[in-house]
């Protein structure tokens, strides 16, 4: 269910709880030492990732803010839009913000039964002037059709990077012309000393918000092999090389950037 009104501050909905399936839980899921192996979109991550989301990814506020700016330029008429690893639908409901066009279905998809489930509750618990309906399944498979703009937010990094360029490649076929992809991502760099100098400084940013150093190192750990970084220059070159028009880092903080496509 949807209607007119549109939330004033996006991100405002990351506070609202009055539904044991609304999310504000503070993430501590490391904080005593673990025994996992890897890092997977479980119920507990599911539980704490408004929380988890905000503290280590440096611009993820800003990045929301700016799709609602980049829907509301872009989207068209009769079209849809897709928001791809949607998780608890932040970028869906960015995006509903910025719509102006009518007649536009937000279609936000993530391969985590837990983090749908909880999705469903924010965006009922939200007001949106935009239909957004979820879907389960995987982003490789899932047919991307009349797209006047995509979002891949911090998903694409999850993805084998053997199957990127056929991803992007489908994505782009189910644009409009004119359509834009967003795309935000974790990056590594070429030089030596500038990564370090990058992750040290994203470390930094994770202490300034609460993370301890045991914290910091076991999330890098289960990470490892599950979120494999491309360079700004693998992403440009590999969106160029899809056919998209042109492309261009409109935000970095360290080693986290979002880029526009046009196709
Ligand atoms: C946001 N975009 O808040 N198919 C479907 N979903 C997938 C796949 C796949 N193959 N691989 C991973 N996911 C969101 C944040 S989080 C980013 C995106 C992060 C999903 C996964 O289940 C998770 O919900 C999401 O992609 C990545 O703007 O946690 O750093």
């Amino acid at each position: 269910m949807f209607n007119r009104a549109i939330p004033s501050k996006i991100t405002a909905y990351f506070k609202f709880s009055d539904n044991s399936l609304m999310t504000n839980k503070t993430d501590n899921l490391y904080a005593a030492t673990i025994d996992q192996q890897s890092f997977s979109f479980d119920g507990q991550v599911a539980e704490v990732f408004p929380d988890m989301i905000q503290r280590s990814v440096p611009g993820y506020d800003q990045i929301l803010k700016n799709t609602a700016k980049f829907a509301a330029r872009f989207v068209t008429a009769n079209s849809h839009c897709y928001d791809l690893g949607c998780s608890l639908g932040a970028s869906s409901l960015a995006m509903s913000a910025g719509i102006k066009a009518d007649q536009v279905k937000i279609i936000g998809v993530d391969n985590s039964q837990a983090m749908l489930a909880r999705c469903q509750h924010h965006i009922e618990a939200f007001k949106h002037s935009t239909e957004i309906e979820l879907q389960c399944g995987d982003i490789l498979d899932f047919p991307i059709e009349n797209a006047s703009m995509v979002v891949l937010n911090f998903t694409l990094q999850f993805i084998d990077q053997a199957e990127r360029a056929e991803l992007l490649d489908k994505i782009y076929k189910g644009m409009n012309p004119g359509a834009v992809l967003l795309l935000s991502e974790k990056i590594c760099f070429e030089d030596a000393a500038d990564n370090a100098l990058m992750i040290d400084l994203h470390h930094q940013f994770k202490r300034e918000n609460g993370y301890s150093e045991l914290e910091i190192s076991q999330k890098r750990s289960l990470l490892e092999n599950v979120l494999v970084p491309d360079t700004l220059e693998q992403h440009t070159a590999r969106l160029a090389k899809v056919g998209f028009s042109r492309s261009r880092c409109w935000f970095q903080q360290y080693n986290f950037v979002s880029i526009f496509a046009i196709k």
